[in-house]
């Protein structure tokens, strides 16, 4: 499922808007995950994951500001995440079911933070862009 020309430009687009606020947004995805989804929490006893953590914070710095390279490399996204492929594929060994539980939650949070961009056609391209990250962070497991 190629992403057309319009749909790379609307991930762009609002991509370019989360940049300065990835902590904030990565942060309430991850709490939205956390909340909705709390057998995904297994994969963090390390962490302290109450509402506002330090932790949330910059854990979900790291997982939106990640996602904003592929953003920024759309033609290469396997290029771009390749040692974070490695990672969740070997050593972290997250079940693929949990990107698509993290992708609604990241979701969520776009459409709860930018209403205005989040018309019906950037919801089906940030939905196609984001099944696209997760599966090369998953394709190992192939
Ligand atoms: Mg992963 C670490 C990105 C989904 C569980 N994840 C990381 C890191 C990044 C990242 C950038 C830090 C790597 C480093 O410190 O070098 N993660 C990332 C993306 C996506 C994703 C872009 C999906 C699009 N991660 C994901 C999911 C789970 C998960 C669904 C489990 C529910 N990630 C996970 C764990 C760590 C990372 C447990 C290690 C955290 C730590 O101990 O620092």
């Amino acid at each position: 499922m190629t992403l057309t020309q319009a749909e790379k430009a609307a991930v762009a687009t609002i991509w370019g808007k989360v940049g300065p606020q990835a902590d904030v947004i990565g942060a309430e995805s991850l709490e939205r995950l956390f909340s909705s989804f709390p057998p995904t929490k297994t994969y963090f006893p390390h962490f302290d994951l109450s509402h506002g953590s330090a932790q949330l914070y910059s854990h979900g710095s790291k997982v939106l500001s990640a996602i904003g390279e592929a953003a920024k490399n759309i033609d290469n996204i396997t290029g771009a995440l390749a040692t974070l492929s490695e990672l969740h594929a070997y050593i972290l060994r997250v079940d693929p079911v949990n990107f698509k539980l993290l992708s609604h939650c990241i979701l969520c949070s776009l459409a709860a933070h930018f209403p205005n961009d989040f018309t019906p056609e950037v919801h089906a391209a940030l939905d196609k862009f984001l099944s696209q990250t997760a599966s090369v962070l998953t394709e190992k497991y192939r």
